[in-house]
C-alpha cells in the first residue's frame, strides 16, 4: 500500500490535524507558508512544525512546496542568492529528517482556475477552469498584447459575449480567482502588478525557461542527493502554455527531458493525475510504468474535460482519469521497488482537491478552495478502497 497523506496548510488550516487522523491518513504534507518566498527555512522553524505534527500522532512526510522564487525562473536579479537559500532549506530539512520536497516551475502563476465554487450535478461545488471566461479575462480585462493572435475569431466573440453577460461582482470574482493566489501558490497580484510580472517573461520562451529550470536543477540536485532528499516536481496546471507564458512540465516528453537534465535519483517527479490528466495525449498509467522509478510523490484526483478546453474537478474515481489503471501501475511500481530492496519503496500519495459538500457547504467554515475536509475525506476513502481492493498481498 502507498502511504496515505493529507495536505495541511499549517496551524491556521480550518481542517485540523485531529481531523486528518480521523480521515485515516498517517502522513502530513505541508510547508512553512509563513516564511517569505526566497528566504531560508531555519532548522528551528522546521523542528517546531514537525513537533506539532508528531504530537498529533502523524508524520511530516512531504514538503509541499518550497516555492521557487520568480528570480530563479527568470534567472535575473538576486537569483544566485535564492538558489543558495533553496539549497540551505533542503539541507536544513534533511537535518530534521524530512526527505521529500515538492516544488513547481510555473511562471508567474501556480495553479489556475476561473471558478472555485462551481455547482456540480450532485449539488456539491468544486473547482473549474472555464476556457471562455479565461479568454475573457486575458483579452478584455488584462488586455494582454498578442492575446488576440492566440484566440480564434469565434473564441473572441464567445469571450466578449460571456463578459457582457456577467455582473460587476462576477467580473471582480473572476479576476480575484485568477490572480489573487490559490492555496499554496505564495504569490498574489493586482491587475497592474500582474501585467508587470508577465512582462518579465518578454524574452523568456520555452527554450529559455527549460534552460533556467535545468540550470537550477544542476545546482540543487547534487545537494539534495548528498543529504538524502528526493525532489519531486509538480506538473503545470493546466498543462499547456497560458497567457503567452511558456510551460515546460506538461507532458511525458517534458518529464523525460527534465529527468535527463540532472540524472540522479534525487531528481524526481510529483505525479499529479489531475494536472497531467487534463491532456488527452498523456497516457497516465503508461507514464507510471515508464517513469515510475523516479516518482517520489503522488497526487490523485480526476478532471472532466470539455470540447472547448474547459475542465472541472470530477469525483476521484470518475472523470477522464483511469484511476484504477493508475493505481494498479503504482502498486506494481512499489512491488518492483520492494523486490529491488529500495529503502524508499513506499510512495506517499494524497487525495488532491475535493468538492465542497455536506456540512462544508452549510457550516460557514472557510476551508481553502479545493481543500475541504469532507470532499477530500470522500476522495481518500475511495482511493483507499481501490488500493486495498487491488493490493491483495502487495
Ligand atoms: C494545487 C496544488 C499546487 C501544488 C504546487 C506544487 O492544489 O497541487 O498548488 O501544490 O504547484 O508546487
Amino acid at each position: 500500500m502507498l502511504e496515505q497523506t493529507w495536505r495541511w496548510f499549517g496551524p491556521t488550516d480550518p481542517v485540523s490535524l485531529a481531523d486528518v487522523r480521523q480521515a485515516g491518513a498517517t502522513g502530513i504534507v505541508t510547508a512553512l507558508h509563513q516564511v517569505k518566498n526566497g528566504d531560508v527555512w531555519s532548522v528551528d522553524d522546521i523542528r517546531t512544525r514537525k513537533a506539532l505534527i508528531e504530537q498529533a500522532g502523524l508524520r511530516w512526510s512531504v514538503v509541499e512546496s518550497i516555492p521557487v522564487h520568480e528570480g530563479i525562473k527568470t534567472r535575473s536579479g538576486d537569483f544566485q542568492t535564492y538558489i543558495e537559500n533553496y539549497k540551505e532549506s533542503i539541507v536544513n530539512l534533511a537535518a530534521v529528517g524530512i526527505d521529500t520536497v515538492c516544488y513547481n516551475f510555473m511562471p508567474v502563476l501556480d495553479w489556475t482556475r476561473t471558478d472555485l465554487d462551481y455547482l456540480m450535478h450532485d449539488g456539491s461545488t468544486g473547482l473549474r477552469f472555464d476556457a471562455t471566461e479565461f479568454a475573457a479575462f486575458e483579452l478584455y480585462i488584462l488586455e494582454r498584447p498578442g492575446a488576440d493572435y492566440f484566440y480564434s475569431a469565434e473564441q473572441q466573440e464567445r469571450a466578449r459575449a460571456r463578459l457582457h453577460s456577467m455582473t460587476e461582482q462576477q467580473v471582480k470574482r473572476l479576476i480575484r480567482t485568477i490572480i489573487a493566489g490559490l492555496p499554496g501558490s505564495e504569490e498574489s497580484y493586482t491587475v497592474e502588478q500582474f501585467r508587470d510580472a508577465l512582462a518579465t517573461y518578454a524574452d523568456i520562451g520555452d527554450r529559455e525557461l527549460r534552460q533556467n529550470l535545468y540550470a537550477f536543477l544542476r545546482e540543487i540536485v547534487p545537494v539534495a542527493e548528498s543529504v538524502g532528499v528526493r525532489l519531486a516536481i509538480h506538473p503545470d496546471d493546466p498543462p499547456y502554455p497560458i497567457l503567452g507564458l511558456p510551460r515546460v512540465v506538461s507532458t511525458e516528453a517534458d518529464a523525460r527531458a527534465l529527468l535527463a537534465a540532472a540524472d540522479s535519483p534525487a531528481n524526481g517527479l510529483c505525479f499529479c493525475t489531475g494536472s497531467y490528466g487534463v491532456r488527452p495525449d498523456n497516457d497516465l498509467a503508461g507514464m507510471v510504468q515508464r517513469l515510475g522509478n523516479r516518482i517520489h510523490f503522488v497526487h490523485l484526483r480526476s478532471t472532466e474535460r470539455f470540447a472547448d478546453g474547459s475542465f472541472q474537478e470530477a469525483n476521484h474515481l470518475e472523470g477522464d482519469v483511469p484511476m484504477a489503471r493508475v493505481m494498479q501501475a503504482l502498486l506494481a511500481e512499489q512491488q518492483r521497488r520492494k523486490a529491488e530492496g529500495r529503502a524508499d519503496y513506499q510512495m506517499p500519495l494524497r487525495p488532491d482537491h475535493g468538492h465542497r459538500m455536506l456540512d462544508d457547504l452549510t457550516s460557514g467554515k472557510r476551508t481553502n478552495p479545493g481543500y475541504t475536509a469532507i470532499g477530500r475525506l470522500r476522495g481518500l476513502a475511495e482511493l483507499r478502497g481501490l488500493m486495498v481492493g487491488l493490493s491483495h498481498d502487495r
